[in-house]
């Protein structure tokens, strides 16, 4: 795969990529090992929504990822990893080691009756196994479920229980910044829930060796199972379109929905995007500092930098641990050429000012990359100015759970930064912006919903065990288009700027929560009868949550109230979806109809003191200004 050379051929290229996509992805798909060329590079419709890529093409992943580089690389460095604590030691993995891993836990996988199509659920922290099981997984053909190891026992049942799995895969214990966490102890206690009977066997990692409590019927220590295997394991047979994972996401409505990506696509999508958007080449050392309990962990810490053969870089740990330039001091110590994090980060590290990022070097830097929400211009200038030296191009890269890679980014170095823009739409991909009412918005200086008119290869193609929700959150609204939740504007050169999501969905520190998700958590405390949940500028997290919460009766000590309901969320959820403020309110602003009016509660969450209309239709209007006298 060429690396696109300069803004002329980036045109010329995405011109050919909109005009006969069939042939552009048949190229790029024919630089993979297959085990079967493909009949068909696409056959599709947005209704239902059925969409094959590559259609009755075989192949397996992990042999692109690792087989493939054996000849030429075996030797390289896959990826480095380094630990919470820099007092421990380092390690490192080649791609010939990586390789042997993997096909020994694939072995242990087999050992316990996994087979392809058996889902497997994965709650660990950042250390190098998670990634060598993902990949296991892969090689005998077994769907992998990552559950970020931050949700609560519940959160973590619930979606062993909505996708059967069989197997988990977790750690002892994980130590994370100064927090030393039971990452056991919450698989068990997940594992107490009626619908969770389905696994059979828990894997479990050593990490940091404290005691834990045993199931000798059920679990496994990975130690006495992995070492003893064979290094060699047949890469299983997969078609393009047999599943490769599941991964939850947060939507507007009740629970997060099983994100269904299949294998041929998202290869051949991800180390394109990865390749493209970076523009890697050999001897570069990239980072990624997601957790690969999300999306941007699974495309762009696993997947596209070993499918293009790169070296990186995973890290366990948190950017203020031991202090604040801890990221700083590991660019040096590995001569970091691309760094991709999180807006969030950057504006908690520039709070601490200055003096962190200044004791460093950052010479090795290259480019620089942002992802999960947009990065306001603040921090933009910063993260330019103070990390980028003024001389590393920025991308500022949109993408979602569903779109499984990049869609609308610079290309560093080729197309222009923006500060704040994620600027224009990859190869292959075909951006629209539509009014409400469904019609698509013409030439430049507009805004609207943000639609997709044509398909990808990593485009999702089903919400696990539900597809007819699949079809009602994403292709119902908008017939014939992929409706990503977001509004966006479009500028002069048909340049992009993200502006946020248009749903009930909010983004706090770049991780996605569904506002009635907190809500549903918030209702089951004894003493609240019902609550509204919305997101708030933060000058950190991006968007606070905000609550709204009707108690049984306000004759209580309210600190004790608010404290217990962010105790009873962090149960449900997970600590991330605690509430930052918390209201007390006797209601709440209702339509005729029964429905909350949200655009009432977000701009009191948001500080703002008028301009509320015409607030007379209510059911109540009475409520608006005790909201607004109230407010926290
Ligand atoms: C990769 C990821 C998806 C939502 C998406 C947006 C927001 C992500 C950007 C962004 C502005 C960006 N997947 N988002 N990247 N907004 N600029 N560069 O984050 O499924 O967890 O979230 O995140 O609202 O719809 S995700």
């Amino acid at each position: 795969m060429e690396l696109i050379k300069d803004t002329a051929q980036f045109e010329e290229i995405y011109h050919k990529s909109c005009h006969q996509p069939e042939l552009f992805w048949d190229e790029i798909a024919s630089g993979f090992t297959w085990k079967k060329r493909w009949d068909k590079v696409l056959s599709w419709n947005f209704t239902e929504p059925n969409i094959h890529w590559f259609v009755n093409g075989k192949m397996n992943i992990t042999e692109n990822c690792l087989d493939r580089h054996l000849p030429e690389k075996s030797d390289q460095i896959a990826f480095y990893w380094e630990p919470n604590s820099p007092d421990t030691s380092p390690r490192s993995f080649t791609y010939l080691s990586l390789y042997q891993e993997v096909n020994k836990v694939a072995n242990s996988l087999k050992q316990y009756g996994i087979k392809k199509g058996d889902r497997i659920c994965f709650y660990m922290p950042m250390v190098p196994e998670l990634a060598i099981a993902i990949l296991a997984c892969a090689r005998i053909g077994a769907v992998h479920s990552v559950v970020f190891a931050g949700f609560s026992a519940q959160s973590l049942a619930d979606r062993i229980e909505d996708s059967q799995c069989k197997m988990v895969i977790c750690s002892d214990y994980n130590d994370r910044g100064a927090k030393h966490i039971a990452v056991k102890q919450v698989v068990d206690d997940a594992l107490q829930f009626p619908g969770c009977q389905c696994v059979e066997n828990v894997l479990v990692y050593k990490n940091t060796g404290d005691e834990v409590t045993w199931y000798p019927e059920r679990d496994l220590w990975w130690h006495d199972v992995v070492p003893n295997q064979s290094n060699e394991c047949e890469a299983e047979s997969m078609d393009s379109e047999d599943m490769l994972f599941i991964l939850y996401t947060s939507g507007s409505t009740g629970k997060p929905k099983g994100v269904v990506h299949t294998c041929g696509g998202y290869m051949v999508y991800t180390s394109y995007s990865f390749k493209q958007v970076f523009q890697i080449n050999e001897k570069d050392l990239y980072w990624c500092t997601a957790d690969i309990g999300w999306i941007t962990g699974h495309s762009y810490i696993v997947y596209g930098p070993l499918l293009v053969g790169a070296t990186s870089l995973m890290f366990e740990g948190v950017p203020t641990y031991p202090d604040a330039g801890r990221f700083w001091e590991i660019c040096d110590k590995y001569n970091v050429t691309h760094f991709y994090t999180a807006p969030t980060a950057i504006r908690a590290l520039m709070a601490y000012g200055n003096s962190f990022v200044e004791k460093y070097q950052l010479k090795s830097l290259k480019v620089l990359g942002s992802v999960g929400e947009p990065i306001n211009e603040e921090a933009w200038h910063w993260y330019n100015e103070k990390v980028g030296k003024n001389r590393c191009p920025i991308v500022d890269t949109w993408w979602q759970t569903e779109t499984g890679g990049i869609m609308i980014s610079t290309l560093a170095g080729i197309t222009p930064s923006i500060p704040s823009y994620a600027t224009k739409p990859l190869p292959g991909i075909q951006p629209v912006l539509l009014s409400a009412d469904g019609i698509e918005l013409e030439g430049n200086e507009v805004e609207g919903l943000l639609c997709i008119k044509f398909p990808w290869p990593s485009i999702l193609r089903t919400t696990y065990g539900d597809h007819e929700r699949c079809r009602q959150t994403y292709f119902s609204l908008y017939p014939g288009y992929y409706f990503t939740g977001d509004g966006a504007k479009r500028y002069k050169d048909g340049n992009y700027r993200i502006i946020g999501r248009v749903d009930d969905v909010i983004n706090v520190s770049g991780h996605r929560l569904g506002t009635a998700e907190v809500e549903n958590a918030i209702n089951r405390h004894p003493h609240v009868v019902e609550s509204a949940v919305v997101g708030f500028p933060h000058d950190i997290k991006g968007q606070g949550i905000y609550a709204y919460v009707i108690p049984v009766d306000f004759n209580i000590d309210e600190t004790i109230l608010k404290k217990e309901i962010a105790e009873v969320v962090a149960k449900q959820i997970g600590a991330i979806a605690k509430p930052d403020k918390i209201q007390l309110v006797s209601g709440l602003p209702k339509t005729r109809s029964g429905k909350i009016m949200r655009r009432i509660l977000r701009k009191v969450a948001g500080g703002e003191t008028e301009g509320f209309g015409d607030v007379s239709t209510l059911l109540n209007p009475e409520i608006v200004e005790e909201i607004k006298d109230g407010a926290v």
